[in-house]
């Protein structure tokens, strides 16, 4: 806080006396009887001397720089979608640079050689319709090369997954992630937010969860029974607002038992099966190498973003809307820590939208592992199905 004051001081006072200086240089001007506009030859060598050294110091910074964190800073990409994507982003980069080294050689150099010479007027120069052409033409070329393989690459990226790819869900709340494996059979079983409840969090659709949500909201703690209950009592008194309150909870939850009754009776057996075999895992999310996975994403309050830096991948994930991305990791964990030479590397899957207080904690430990010890982890995992966690409570 101290710290912070004494700055803003520091930049206050500076900028004061940058002001009292070109004060007392305008004043020292008039003294010499000389116009502010005539700058002597002297300055004008000195300026463009500056600008020389400025053009050195500037590209002396981007080489250190780039010498000391890397390319782009990030490592390699781990799946292969990332690597389309660093292959992009480093063809764009490559074109930036070299625009930038051009462009500023010739900003800062130019300045310098062709400084004011006493004597010597402006050379009048004032069109060439061959240059005009030339930077149009050149960099609308390439705009163009980058936009068509952009849109190449994003249709790729964005393109449907591989059929053989396993379909795994995330959940996103304030604030973590829950997965979803497909199961057995790989598929996901139906969800719907009106059946979410303690046990059922998720809010995945069976027989068994219609069932219990239509309990709960007939016989529940707050359940339409229990309302009727004291609305028809003859031992309570009501105070108006008191009953108006209950009658618009009681039509409330009547409407959602009606939408309830609908559902079970669409509901089929298949469903079910599809919903039994699900997997659902909260500490980490595990995946195999070299398999092509489909991710799809739910929010249960906010707009969060689901963000895997390691693959390069990120998507929103959107209340009321299901979301999906897909990719194909290439590298285990352990694969990434001897690269990176760090012991305690870990993949990670953040949020990546401001989505509350505790943003900061809303992360999940991401593990790829290779074929077979995917498969054992697999084998161990699947005896947690819903149907056995579900029925079990
Ligand atoms: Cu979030």
């Amino acid at each position: 806080m101290e710290n912070k004051l004494m700055m803003i001081l520091i930049v206050v006072i500076g900028a004061i006396a940058l002001a009292q200086l070109v004060r007392v240089y305008e004043l020292t001007s008039k003294l010499r009887q000389r116009g502010e506009h005539e700058i002597p030859n002297r300055d004008n060598v000195f300026n463009s001397k500056l600008m020389l050294l400025f053009m050195i110091f500037q590209f002396g910074g981007f080489i250190y720089l780039v010498a000391k964190y890397g390319w782009t800073g990030r490592g390699p990409a781990a799946s292969i979608e990332g690597a389309t994507t660093d292959w992009l982003l480093n063809l764009n980069l490559i074109i930036i640079t070299a625009v930038f080294f051009l462009t500023n050689f010739l900003l800062f150099y130019f300045a310098y050689k062709y400084v004011k010479k006493p004597g010597v007027p402006a050379y009048f120069y004032p069109h060439n319709n061959k240059l005009e052409m030339l930077w149009t033409v050149v960099p609308a070329a390439v705009l163009a090369v980058i936009i068509i393989l952009g849109l190449k690459t994003w249709n790729e990226l964005t393109g449907p997954s591989a059929p053989n790819a396993v379909n795994v869900e995330l959940y996103s709340k304030q604030f973590g992630w829950v997965a979803r494996y497909g199961g057995a059979d790989n598929k996901l079983g139906k969800a719907d937010y009106k059946l979410i409840t303690s046990k059922n969090k998720l809010g995945l659709v069976t027989e068994e969860t219609l069932l219990a949500s239509i309990e709960q909201i007939e016989k529940g703690e707050e359940g339409i029974h229990k309302i009727e209950g004291q609305l028809n009592s003859n031992n309570i008194v009501l105070s108006d607002s008191v009953r108006k309150a209950y009658r618009e909870s009681l039509g409330n939850k009547e409407r959602l038992l009606r939408l309830l009754r609908q559902m079970q009776a669409t509901h089929t057996k298949k469903s079910d099966a599809s919903a039994y075999d699900d997997v659902i895992v909260e500490d980490k999310l595990v995946l195999r190498k070299n398999t092509p996975y489909e991710f799809t994403f739910r929010a249960e309050d906010v707009i969060h973003s689901a963000y895997f830096p390691h693959f390069r991948a990120q998507i929103n994930t959107v209340p009321g809307l299901v979301t999906r991305l897909k990719f194909t990791p290439t590298m285990t964990t352990k694969e990434y820590r001897s690269v990176k030479n760090l012991p305690t590397f870990n993949y990670i899957l953040m949020c990546n939208k401001i989505c509350g207080s505790g943003h900061y904690q809303m992360k999940m430990l991401v593990e790829v592992l290779d074929e077979k010890e995917y498969d054992a982890w697999f084998k161990n995992k699947q005896k947690e199905t819903f149907k056995a966690s579900f029925l079990k409570k």
